[in-house]
């Protein structure tokens, strides 16, 4: 192994790194250095740098052993990492002299770094929270790792063919993962399946889970360096492997040969693909499998490594947290149940209060079709003895509940974990866990008052607001290196990357006109890269010198995408109108990935398409006009796209987005936000105040009251309003060259089922919003003093700032400096 890099000077590093790599390089690929692919550079130099953060990994563990830390596990079923070289070197703080010992022979490392393949472990905003939260937990300093899922296939990768959407595996192993360790040693078992006997043994009641199915879980750790620290946290992904010796040759010679193969399909089918982000697809017994599968194995190594410190197993609060990254991973609660219970003999009770004060639960929608319910029959086949403690949990609350209520049935049914054969996830989460919490300010008033009201009034000390938050390190640092220089030039300082409270200061220079002039240049460099990137991608000329409006995300009816489409379909026919009419030269930008099954999203993806082929296409509307719908969304795409947006679409139907990241990525790059009071919108506007965001459309308020009382037609403001009409006229009419009939699903959700997300019912007040920009923009002065005032203020958001709260409230734990 590579020794460490501790207390060498830069010149020793320098030597070292040269050193280590070109070694690295004839001890992987047997080749001379000078002859390897930027692949397999790629490859060197990511095991020379993995190997450089062991020594500090190592400390990290040994300390928290040594001194009793309390640790905190994040449970998620996804974590949309991005690449790790750049993070791990910037990090580490050795980026810089790598890439001098690099160019000395004769290599850039930018080039390096470009040839990294992300590994798409998530489909969007959720997964994505997670990576961030990792990186700050090690950059505090605290003692907080990652529980989930090593899925063999990603998130698809998406193309765009004759403008739809086609989706293609990623098979992302296919070549080795640098940055993971496997940990065989560390295996655990799960089991799935069989049948469950209860008997008396000295005298108690014990649960005996016979003929189940057992499949090996099989940890690969990711170290997650903590920037300008010695923190190395762990996160640990689970693989499924099958259990040699289940069939045993006595059983192939009687003829259960297939079973034996059969078992194998399905152990390796656990593991192997990560679920789009599908609603309309629901009960699919390979996820149940999934999410009890992480969570077992997650579970019992806790378990086993709590139990080495030898303390009593009802101090394990005190020493342990689990946060639950939505509903995904709610089996933890049975599941701890049943190790405290079934493997640790304590009665129900004493297990009871352990659980629940050991789990935490965070909700990240209220969209009903996501919340999650199983079958009953399902949980009972596949988890058979999970499935009698959920049943026992529920039959305990509702008894309490009955006599709470004096015996008010509907009101037990309603808040019952399992009912009308289903097994409600949110319920069993909220009421096994110590702490509840949304995501943002309005989507907790909503959680509190809608959605989990009923619950908010039975234990109104769980409930409690966290606001999302995003990593500078990697949304600014890494991604927009030019303004974080400048901001330390600026604050003659970069302690911000450590403290991003710091970074408001940046507001000061607001009204200051070298750094106003410095970040335009530096806004305006970003969009001749990115200009770049799309004219060798897909040959079309954007010009930088307009204004790049962008909005990407996944693509749901409720982000309104449709809006965004149907309004610039508007300016086209505006402009079609009156060649002369003044608009200031606008991009639009798009990037989203739509769930394989999910209809509508695939049909607004051909509609952005098609519009962008009318007009870009069109000689009248040339120089005032683009439309570019940019494939394949992901981590990587998103540090290119961002640092290089004027204009921030945050454009939801107020109350559904719980809060939104990217609005927070885009602000810290110095973009406007054109938005609802919508998700964590409401508090950019608190912190750039009102003059600094551009804010329409119905409030969330509104849109909660139509959809209870009623009171909104969109075939009324069809027929009312004219715009409106031309465009639904234009979606199934010939306007497009599409086949007939394409459009006709946007038109029934538009018309025919009245327009659920409120798109034309925002038109207006949206179009009031667009040329308001439009005016802003051309006060040059005045689109630069808000772009400071967003860049200063987002230091608000670093997920720094989050994971503090975080600490504090709910996991009650405090930083540690790891020693030299
Ligand atoms: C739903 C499903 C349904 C079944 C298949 C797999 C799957 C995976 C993900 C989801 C959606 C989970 C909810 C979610 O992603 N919420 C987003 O969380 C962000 C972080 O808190 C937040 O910023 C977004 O507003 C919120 O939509």
């Amino acid at each position: 192994m590579i020794g460490g890099i501790k207390g060498l000077s830069k010149e020793e590093l320098k030597e070292k790194i040269k050193q280590d790599f070109q070694r690295k390089i004839i001890s992987l690929f047997a080749i001379d250095p000078k002859e390897a692919t930027t692949y397999q550079q790629y490859l060197a130099l990511g095991e020379v740098i993995k190997e450089y953060s062991f020594e500090r990994w190592l400390q990290t563990n040994k300390y928290y052993k040594q001194n009793d830390v309390k640790q905190v596990y994040y449970f998620s079923i996804e974590f949309l990492l991005g690449k790790l070289l750049v993070n791990n070197l910037i990090n580490l703080g050795i980026r810089d002299v790598c890439r001098e010992a690099l160019s000395e022979l004769g290599i850039t490392l930018e080039d390096i770094e470009e040839a990294e393949r992300e590994p798409g472990l998530g489909n969007g905003g959720l997964g994505r929270l997670a990576a961030c939260f990792l990186d700050s937990m090690a950059s505090m300093g605290l003692a907080g790792h990652g529980n989930g899922i090593r899925y063999r296939y990603g998130l698809f990768e998406q193309k765009i063919q004759n403008g739809y959407q086609v989706e293609v595996p990623d098979n992302w192993l296919s070549e080795e993962y640098v940055w993971e360790v496997k940990r065989s040693d560390r295996a655990c078992i799960v089991k799935f399946g069989g049948t469950v006997r209860f008997d008396i043994v000295d005298g108690k009641l014990k649960a005996f889970h016979e003929n189940y199915e057992p499949v090996w879980a099989i940890p690969y750790d990711i170290p997650i360096i903590g920037y300008g620290c010695n923190t190395v946290n762990t996160l640990r992904l689970w693989s499924a492997e099958p259990f040699e010796n289940v069939f045993d040759f006595a059983s192939f010679s009687r003829g259960d040969y297939i079973k034996a193969v059969e078992y194998r399909y399905m152990v390796q089918s656990i593991t192997q693909v990560l679920y789009p982000d599908d609603t309309n697809e629901q009960n699919r017994i390979l996820r149940l499998k999934q999410e009890y599968f992480f969570v077992s194995a997650g579970v019992q190594s806790i378990i086993r490594s709590f139990k080495k410190r030898g303390k009593p197993i009802y101090e394990l609060p005190n020493y342990v947290m689990i946060q639950i990254n939505d509903t995904h991973p709610a089996l933890v609660i049975p599941e701890l149940m049943r190790i405290l219970i079934d493997e640790e003999g304590l009665p129900w009770e004493n297990a009871w209060d352990i659980t629940t004060k050991t789990v935490a639960y965070t909700n990240h929608t209220i969209m009903v079709e996501a919340l999650e319910k199983w079958p009953i029959d399902m949980v009972k086949t596949l988890l058979p003895r999970i499935y009698t403690i959920i049943e026992e949990i529920n039959r305990r609350f509702c008894s309490e509940m009955l006599e709470r209520t004096g015996g008010d049935w509907q009101k037990v049914c309603n808040m019952a974990i399992i009912h009308d054969g289903q097994i409600n996830m949110a319920h069993l989460a909220v009421i096994g866990s110590s702490s509840v919490n949304g995501v943002s300010k309005l989507h907790t008033e909503i959680l509190k008052n809608e959605v989990l009201k009923c619950f908010y009034t039975l234990y109104p000390e769980k409930f409690n607001n966290k606001t999302n938050g995003i990593t500078h390190r990697r949304w600014l640092v890494e991604a927009n290196p030019d303004l974080a220089r400048l901001i330390s030039e600026t604050l003659q300082t970069d302690r911000w990357i450590k403290e991003p409270m710091l970074m408001l200061r940046f507001k000061d220079f607001a009204e200051d006109k070298l750094t106003q002039e410095l970040v335009a240049n530096i806004k305006f460099n970003n969009k001749v890269k990115l200009a770049k990137y799309i004219k060798e991608k897909y040959n079309i000329i954007v010009d930088p010198r307009s204004i790049f409006d962008v909005q990407a995300k996944r693509l749901h009816a409720y982000k309104r995408q449709l809006l965004n489409a149907l309004h610039i379909l508007h300016l086209y026919n505006m402009l079609k109108e009156n060649s002369s009419l003044d608009i200031y030269p606008r991009t639009f930008i798009f990037a989203a990935k739509a769930a394989p099954g999910y209809i509508l999203a695939k049909k607004i993806i051909k509609l952005i398409n098609s519009i962008a082929e009318k007009v870009n296409k069109d000689p009248d509307v040339k120089d005032k006009l683009k439309v570019v719908f940019l494939e394949n969304y992901c981590v990587s795409l998103a540090e290119k796209i961002i640092p290089a947006a004027d204009v921030s679409e945050q454009i939801s139907t107020a109350s559904k987005e719980a809060s939104g990241t990217g609005n927070m990525k885009f602000m810290m790059n110095g973009a406007i936000t054109i938005g609802t009071l919508d998700g964590a919108n409401v508090e950019i506007k608190e912190a750039v105040g009102d003059e600094n965001i551009v804010i329409f459309g119905l409030l969330a308020e509104e849109v909660l009251d139509y959809y209870k009382n009623g009171g909104y037609s969109s075939s009324q403001l069809y027929q009312k309003d004219l715009r409106i009409r031309r465009l639904i006229d234009q979606l199934i009419g010939n306007f497009f060259d599409v086949p007939s009939g394409e459009f006709m699903d946007i038109y029934n959700h538009l018309i025919t089922y009245n327009d659920e997300y409120f798109v034309l019912k925002d038109f207006d007040s949206y179009h009031e919003a667009q040329m308001k920009i439009d005016k802003l923009y051309r006060d040059t002065k005045r689109w630069r003093k808000m772009m400071i005032i967003n860049i200063g203020a987002s230091g608000i958001f670093s997920s720094d700032n989050t994971i503090q709260k975080y600490a504090d409230e709910i996991w009650h734990i405090k930083r540690v400096e790891i020693p030299d």
